[in-house]
């Protein structure tokens, strides 16, 4: 029984040991690993909802979209931020250096269960979408929030009509409307 019992703490004293040598090994050989440097982003433009209510920085994967020829936006006036503007109002964009906010203009009120009228306008042709936070919960993903799905845009000024859904929440409303190269069904 003494024997088992040796062999048993001496086992346990040669793991130890073992643990200490590839501890040394690892601390003498280990090679330096090099932190990746992040690439810099190209000048972009970002939204302005509150965040963390939305997702507005980059932390918070916020959108944005790369300034430059062959991109696609919405509106005439565009400025670059190094990051999103969230604002009580969403107006960290509009108050930071151009008011660039300028490609969405609704032309009615939003009333619930009615047509709500608006004016976008488009750089290129593109794919248009929009998410508005009909219940003011601080999210788009409700049901009937993604009012406007894959709408195709020609360069220019558009008109477009969303239903309201009835139970939508009067007040302010927080939407977005990214437009796109392509169509989200494709990506
Ligand atoms: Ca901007
Ligand atoms: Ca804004
Ligand atoms: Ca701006
Ligand atoms: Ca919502």
């Amino acid at each position: 029984m003494r024997k088992v019992l040796d062999c048993a703490l001496n086992f346990k004293g040669c793991a130890c040991q073992l643990i200490v040598i590839f501890s040394l090994f690892f601390m003498l050989f280990s090679p330096v690993i090099a932190q990746p440097t992040p690439t810099p982003l190209p000048p972009a433009d970002f939204g302005d909802v509150p965040d963390p209510t939305y997702p507005t920085l980059l932390a918070s994967n916020g959108a944005y979209h790369i300034i430059g020829s062959g991109t696609v936006r919405l509106g005439s006036n565009v400025d670059a931020e190094p990051d999103g503007q969230p604002h009580p109002l969403a107006l960290g964009d509009d108050i930071n250096g151009l008011s660039d906010d300028d490609g969405v203009h609704f032309t009615t009120f939003i009333v619930p269960g009615e047509t709500a009228t608006l004016l976008v306008i488009s750089s290129t042709y593109g794919y248009l979408n929009a998410w508005i936070d009909f219940n003011n919960n601080g999210s788009w993903a409700d049901s009937g929030e993604h009012a406007i799905q894959d709408s195709y845009l020609f360069p220019g000024l558009t008109w477009i009509y969303i239903t309201i859904p009835a139970n939508a929440i009067g007040g302010t409303y927080f939407y977005s409307f990214p437009l796109y190269h392509i169509s989200r069904f494709e990506l």
